[in-house]
């Protein structure tokens, strides 16, 4: 997802990475990756203009303050590559946000009108909708507004029966506004609290689609009036948003399909040309692949940085709290085994596909592609086949019990050997990263946000993900993220040096 603004981000701050000073002339510079990278994802281009104008702004205005404190009081050192990276997050922020994730209630009944171009993901959102209404305690009812297409009112059914929501539909002959009228009695009288219009699309902005949605919104007037937008639309979705805006009364923007698309440029563009909030995203075709917007998330994504808290959010549906935090604890100690590497991948693997995981985490997001959900069960077989004290301590596996394990789980010995020597790499790494308290300066890799860096930043994650357990090293991928390039204590200075010498080693090995 919006892997090319990523893509072009990354590019302007390496091009400000030796730069002392930011002046007209790096800015401008760095602001021409980031142009093309906007354009390219088929941002509006006034939007883009508008962007990068205030951007230099302020980059040229701004002090560059280049020691800043982090949540703990620790000094941190900012250069000019990282202050034009604050600088277009908050602007990032600005262009998508605010945060307001909220639906009115009307009458006592949260409803929502979904509407937009055929194909967007309208039925499909309505049901995770309904999934996420009642995961908050409400009654909801789906109603199937959609008479034209012939396989509308089946596709709704079918996805009701699989979630478990009623699903209202009229008979031959009745047309929409009478529906969706006919449905909201039901709700009344059957105590359904919530109450979703599922209408129908068209392949462009036609006057009988809106005189429909208008006599829709006269007869029921819903309280939510949410047009549905996909992140392929690009650019088209600005025209389409203003179109729908000019005649209903809109209160907020869906964005689906954030999941398959590079250049999802609708996500940046559309709440500028609407005026109103972005409130959930669709991340994939199943149920559960609903989020609510949160623009920081999403502009720390952009910026290559993952979204923490989207990802503490999925973890903590997933996690017994406290369990987590003993893990944590163990890891950040440094004296985990592999048994709780089996442990926290299973909980990863709770979290959805690695892909979408990964996708989230900071300074590995890019890498999102390159994992499979194959790579983590064959580490799950080679752990299976240890012993529980080779679990424990997995430092024991010499040759000979390598190879019984090797035959255990059908892989060579130099794979189980492997294995255990990422895990001793990474352990030590989480050993120190612990003493030191700045997890997220050790795994942000370039990016080292001022305000992410401290222990502060990660008091809130509940568990063992929080405390950058990295499956990644373990499937023996993107290892070497080295440590922190924040200030360290002469231990953990020794111990990175030990670690660099070890993989030297390793290479020259190879
Ligand atoms: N990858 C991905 N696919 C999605 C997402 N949302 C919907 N889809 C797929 O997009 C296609 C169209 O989805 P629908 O929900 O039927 O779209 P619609 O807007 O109701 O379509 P019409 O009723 O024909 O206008 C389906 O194949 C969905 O599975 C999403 O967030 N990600
Ligand atoms: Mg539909």
């Amino acid at each position: 997802m919006l892997e090319t603004v990523t893509q072009g981000f990354k590019n302007a701050t390496d091009r400000l990475k030796g730069v002392r000073e930011l002046d007209e002339e790096s800015i401008d510079e760095a602001l021409r990756d980031v142009r093309m990278s906007l354009l390219e994802a088929d941002v509006d281009l006034k939007v883009t203009r508008a962007f990068l104008e205030r951007v230099k702004e302020r980059s040229l205005g701004e002090k560059v303050k280049t020691r800043v404190k982090d949540r703990s009081g620790r000094k941190l050192k900012v250069t000019p590559g990282q202050h034009f990276v604050a600088i277009c997050e908050e602007e990032l922020v600005d262009l998508m946000g605010p945060v307001d994730t909220s639906l009115a209630k009307d009458r006592g009944i949260t409803s929502i009108m979904l509407a937009g171009l055929q194909g967007v993901g309208k039925t499909t959102i309505s049901a995770k909708l309904a999934v996420h209404l009642r995961k908050q305690g409400l009654r909801p009812l789906l109603v199937a507004a959609d008479i034209y297409r012939p396989a509308a009112v089946e596709q709704l059914k079918t996805l009701g029966a699989q979630i478990d929501v009623p699903v209202h539909h009229g008979v031959e002959g009745d047309l929409p506004p009478a529906i969706c009228a006919a449905a909201f009695e039901r709700a009344r009288r059957e105590g359904h609290n919530a109450i979703i219009y599922d209408t129908a699309g068209r392949l462009a902005v036609d006057d009988d689609l809106m005189v429909e949605l208008e006599e829709i919104v006269g007869r029921v007037a819903p309280a939510n009036k949410l047009l549905v937008c996909d992140a392929l639309m690009g650019r088209d979705a600005v025209n389409v948003a203003s179109a729908f805006a000019e005649r209903i009364d809109l209160d907020g923007v869906i964005l689906t399909k954030l999941d398959g698309d590079a250049r999802g440029g609708a996500a940046l563009a559309v709440k500028a040309v609407t005026g109103v909030p972005i409130k959930f995203l669709g991340t994939g075709e199943t149920v559960d692949r609903l989020e609510e917007f949160r623009p920081e998330g999403l502009a720390s994504r952009i910026l290559g940085m993952g979204d923490i808290v989207g990802l503490v959010k999925d973890f903590e549906e997933v996690v017994d709290e406290k369990e987590a935090e003993e893990d944590a604890e163990r890891i950040l100690k440094g004296t985990f085994g592999l048994d709780d590497l089996l442990k926290q991948m299973r909980m990863i693997q709770k979290l959805g596909p690695l892909k979408d995981v990964f996708a989230k985490m900071p300074g590995i997001g890019g890498l999102a592609d390159q994992v499979d959900d194959g790579e983590l069960k064959k580490v799950e077989a080679m752990i299976q086949s240890m012993t529980k004290a080779e679990k424990a301590e997995p430092s024991i596996i010499d040759k000979s019990r390598a190879g019984r394990i090797a035959k255990g789980c059908g892989r060579s010995v130099k794979d189980i050997e492997g294995l255990v020597e990422r895990f001793s790499q990474m352990r030590q790494m989480m050993g120190m990263l612990g003493k030191q308290g700045g997890l997220l300066g050790g795994l942000g890799g370039g990016g080292g946000m001022p305000g992410l860096g401290g222990p502060g930043a990660m008091g809130g994650l509940p568990g063992g993900m929080g405390a950058g357990f990295d499956p990644m090293a373990m499937l023996g991928g993107g290892g070497g993220r080295g440590a922190t390039k924040k200030r360290q204590d002469p231990k953990a200075k020794k111990n990175k040096r030990k670690q660099q010498r070890a993989s030297r080693k390793k290479k020259r090995k190879k």
